[in-house]
Formats: structure tokens, C-alpha cells, sequence
């Protein structure tokens, strides 16, 4: 039996107060036919963690942060804790995607870091990894993955406070997305990973997530592939209806 699928909305540095507009739209779509086969979850930039939290309250759409850092607090000056966002009603943090691998420095240890701080606050950590153009065509795609995964998975994970989103970095806003056939490798070679990361009976209920310019239309063919149990949504998840799109593809 698969895990129950997660569509998860990564909302990047976009969304006003005003944004919470799109919010309401996406709770109003998730009817009962959707709630019984998807979960789903929005990851607003922190001004917007609290205030979305509440409205939140009732429609079961989750709330996540996009980042937090691996102490819980102290003189960090601009960063924000998993208890800070656990406070402010996020049941999710995104970590190590990469823009923050790329633009932030963040190495596999760092992100190893957060996750076992989310754990600590009670979230479920959204570990991203995924391999670059070059690594892709260098055909170190699997080594790489592996690699990120055993680096940025830390001790304690078990499949309900981790996640995993699969996200090539050449796929991530640039439209292009890998064949199904490329997905179900990755997805399969993570699945087998997670066997020695989590324990045997363990692996088989993580959700891994699929993210890169998913979007309605391709949506159905990629959440089709075996060991896709969801989507990691950047662009299309600031669009009610494509988000819902996307999440009825189940
Ligand atoms: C990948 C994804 C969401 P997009 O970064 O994390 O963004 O769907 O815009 O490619």
C-alpha cells in the first residue's frame, strides 16, 4: 500500500497579506474528494507562517515553513527557528532545497542540522535533493542523490516526521521535467536508500516527492510513477486552481 500522497505548495520569496486570498481559495477547492486521497500543505514566506496558520484552522490545508534554522534560538540575526515556526502553527518545514543549497552555502550536514531541529519542534521535515544539469549528463545522477540523501537524513527519521522531494535542479522553474522513466529511477534507487536510513519496515511509508515545474498538465503522468507519492510545487502552487489541478491528478 502506498503512503497517503502529500501535494505540497512551495510559495519561494512571493505572497503579500493580500495573498491570503489564494489560501482561501485553495481551501475552499479542497472538497471531501480530495481530502480523502491527498493531503495538502502551502509553504508561505514566514511574515505570512502565523496568520496563514489560523486561517488554516478547520480546512485541513497544512501550513509549512520553507526554511528554519538548527538552533532553536540565540543571536542569529534574520533567522527563524522550527519552534518559531511550530509556535506560529506550521506543521511542515521545507529543508535543503536548492536555492538554498546554491544561494546559502547549505551543505548536506547543515540540512541533516535542520531536519533533526524540526524533529525537535515536532514538524515534519521536507528534505530536498537532486542532482544538477552537469551531474545529470556526467551520469552521476543515483550517486548523487545517494549521496545528499545519507548526508542530509539525519538519526531519528522515522516516515512521519520526514519527507522526501526529489527535485533535479534543472527541472526546478525552468519548465523542463524528466521523463517519467527518469523519476521512477530516482524515486526507486531513494526508496532503496531510505532502507538504510530508516529501518526496513519504515521506508515504505515515506512519502518521496517529486518537484520541479509540476504543473496540471503534467501532473497526472508524473504522480503516476511508481514511488511518486506526491509533488513538491513551486510556481503553479501560487495559482489556486493549478494547485488544486495538480492535487486532483490523484
Ligand atoms: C522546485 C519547485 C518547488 P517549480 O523548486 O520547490 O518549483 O515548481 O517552480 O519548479
Amino acid at each position: 500500500d502506498r503512503p497517503r500522497p502529500l501535494v505540497a505548495g512551495n510559495w519561494k520569496m512571493n505572497g503579500l497579506k493580500a495573498s491570503a486570498k489564494i489560501l482561501a481559495e485553495i481551501q475552499a477547492g479542497y472538497s471531501a474528494a480530495l481530502k480523502a486521497k491527498v493531503d495538502l500543505a502551502i509553504c508561505p514566506p514566514s511574515t505570512l507562517t502565523a496568520i496563514f496558520a489560523v486561517t488554516s484552522v478547520g480546512s485541513r490545508v497544512a501550513i509549512g515553513g520553507q526554511d528554519c534554522h538548527a538552533k532553536e534560538s540565540g543571536a542569529y540575526t534574520g533567522e527563524i527557528s522550527a519552534e518559531m515556526l511550530a509556535d506560529a502553527g506550521a506543521d511542515y518545514v521545507i529543508v535543503g532545497h536548492s536555492e538554498r543549497r546554491q544561494y546559502n552555502g547549505e551543505k548536506d550536514a547543515d540540512v541533516a542540522a535542520k531536519a533533526a531541529a524540526a524533529y525537535r519542534a515536532g514538524l515534519t521535515a521536507i528534505v530536498c535533493v537532486g542532482e544538477t544539469k552537469a551531474e545529470r549528463e556526467a551520469g552521476k545522477t543515483l550517486a548523487v542523490v545517494r549521496k545528499q540523501l545519507r548526508g542530509s537524513v539525519p538519526a531519528g527519521s522515522t516516515a512521519q516526521n520526514l519527507v522526501i522531494a526529489y527535485e533535479p535542479v534543472w527541472a526546478i522553474g525552468t519548465g523542463l521535467t524528466p521523463t517519467a522513466a527518469d523519476v521512477a529511477e530516482v524515486h526507486a534507487a531513494i526508496r532503496q536508500e531510505l532502507r538504510r536510513l530508516v529501518g526496513k519496515a519504515e521506508q515504505s511509508k515515506v512519502r518521496i516527492l517529486y518537484g520541479g515545474s509540476v504543473k496540471p498538465s503534467n501532473a497526472a503522468e508524473l504522480m503516476a510513477v511508481d514511488n511518486v507519492d506526491g509533488a513538491l510545487v513551486g510556481g503553479a502552487s501560487l495559482v489556486a486552481a493549478d494547485f488544486l489541478g495538480i492535487a486532483g491528478a490523484y
